[in-house]
């Protein structure tokens, strides 16, 4: 077996072909995780044969893996398409460079403002923003954000666009968009308002110019973004091997669906990236409520339910009756009323098809993967819906039990074990809650303490009392009576 992709060679037309490199580079991408190597990098793929100069420069926040693999494989890495019915492959060979920000910090601004670059993407998932979850505004009290904002190589992505941009605007640069591809609502617009609000605040009204910039050279397009992306595995590499007959580091699963709805401005050109599916629409915000909420808001619930059960993957939790009643009343109780639907988009068949996406077992998508992060994750998926309800006096019992549930994962009541998968969750809000969880006597302690003190979900769910009270409920039933106690009590209320 040859050492590495490279072994395949470029135009390789063996068990799956590898695509001539991009001719030129036009796209900066942030945040070089796997989600966008199965996404966006897919649908470039698609449009570079229709023409462009549409190579993406990859940029990682942090982390070597991806970045070190990649240069050893000539930028190339695999893409898997699981179902139960078997793997396909692909390569999508779009990459034309790809490198560590906090290694080179400045190479990210010059890159920005680099006359070649018309595009930057995001995938830095929703924690990358540096914005206060409770006000919505950029988080200046941030030690990175304060650092960024007097001056040095930038650290944030908001700095980083910032910095870049104000260099763009000094060079008379082309003009550029910045598409924003996490799952934040109006996710466009909110980038915009950031970036913005980090040139206010510069010391001495530097950023005055690069405002006058913005107006007239820079777009920030809405987009929906949609396909389940686990995370690698050492038995997925071994597939691979034996299917390329050569070794990929970094391969990436992904399920078949995708989608990826965007709203089309774009300053200075973009790919034909309908080639590749993309659906270009003035209605991203319905896209994005029918996504956030009915797959992500639900997928929520079944991560904390099925961490809380003992399992250690979705489809596990889904196949678990409880589970799948719980899933289908929050999604069509209480998610489904909130949207409006994008014109032409069947709901029902959407969420028949979602039913189907979470079943797939070949997946292995994880509990604690997709139940990390919930206190900025939860914050984009149940405030509208839960408030929309509330508003005619109905109590969202499921979106009460997802906080519960949410809760009772990462900020366990004293002598509760919420087990290992729960454990496993990563979330920047788990110090601060668990501190207070270790003292609280009830679960109404800790709701209050979530949604009233720290504003996890907004000021509007801050002033319903009954909502927490009922949160709080669900926590003391999940720890004495078992979590499909809780589950029976609020689908049946
Ligand atoms: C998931 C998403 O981890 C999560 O919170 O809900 O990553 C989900 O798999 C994607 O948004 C699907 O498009």
């Amino acid at each position: 077996m040859t050492a590495d992709l490279r072994g395949l060679g470029r135009g390789s037309a063996g068990a799956v072909s590898v695509p001539d490199a991009p001719r030129g580079t036009g796209i900066l991408h942030l945040g070089l995780g796997s989600f966008h190597r199965a996404h966006q990098a897919v649908y470039t793929a698609a449009a570079l044969p229709a023409g462009g100069d549409w190579g993406i420069i990859g940029v990682a926040s942090r982390s070597r893996g991806i970045v070190d693999a990649l240069h050893e494989q000539d930028l190339l890495y695999s893409v898997a398409t699981v179902s139960p019915r078997g793997m396909s492959m692909s390569i999508p060979g779009v990459h034309t460079g790809a490198y560590v920000a906090a290694d080179e910090p400045e190479r990210v601004v010059a890159d920005l403002a680099d006359d070649d670059i018309r595009i930057v993407t995001l995938t830095v998932t929703e924690n990358g923003y540096s914005y206060s979850p409770s006000s919505q505004h950029l988080d200046v009290a941030d030690p990175i954000v304060r650092a960024d904002l007097q001056g040095g190589a930038p650290r944030s992505t908001i700095g980083q666009l910032a910095r870049g941009l104000q260099r763009r605007s000094a060079s008379g640069a082309a003009p550029i968009s910045v598409l924003s591809c996490d799952n934040l609502s109006a996710n466009g617009s909110h980038t915009e308002k950031l970036v913005r609000e980090f040139l206010h605040e510069l010391p001495g009204g530097q950023g005055a110019d690069v405002l006058a910039y913005l107006d007239r050279a820079v777009t920030f397009p809405s987009s929906m973004v949609d396909r389940i992306v686990p995370a690698t595995t050492a038995s997925l590499r071994d597939q691979v091997a034996a299917t390329l007959g050569v070794r990929d580091g970094i391969p990436v699963p992904a399920e078949p669906f995708t989608m990826w709805a965007i709203e089309d401005r774009f300053a200075g050109g973009r790919p034909a990236w309908e080639l590749g599916g993309a659906v270009f629409t003035d209605e991203v915000g319905r896209y994005e409520q029918l996504k956030v909420r009915l797959l992500n808001g639900t997928h929520s619930l079944i991560a904390y339910l099925g961490a809380l059960r003992g399992v250690a993957t979705i489809p596990e939790a889904i196949a678990l009756d409880g589970i799948e009643s719980a899933a289908r009343a929050v999604m069509r109780g209480e998610y489904e009323p909130s949207i409006d639907a994008p014109t032409g988009v069947d709901v029902r068949d959407y969420e028949r098809q979602l039913f189907a996406r979470w079943g797939n077992s070949a997946l292995g998508h994880r509990t604690s993967q997709v139940g990390t992060d919930g206190s900025v994750k939860l914050r984009q998926r149940i405030p509208a819906p839960a408030m929309r309800a509330l508003a005619l006096g109905e109590m969202p019992h499921l979106i009460a039990l997802t906080v519960a549930a949410y809760l009772s994962c990462v900020a366990p009541l004293r002598g509760f074990e919420p087990g290992v998968h729960a454990e496993a969750m990563t979330d920047a809000a788990r110090e601060q809650l668990s501190a207070v969880a270790s003292t609280a006597i009830a679960g109404r302690d800790i709701a209050e303490y979530a949604i009233c003190d720290m504003r996890l979900f907004g000021d509007e769910l801050a002033g319903q009392p009954a909502f927490i009270e009922r949160v709080g409920e669900l926590i003391d039933t999940i720890v004495r009576r078992g979590v499909d106690a809780a589950i029976a009590d609020s689908v049946s209320a």
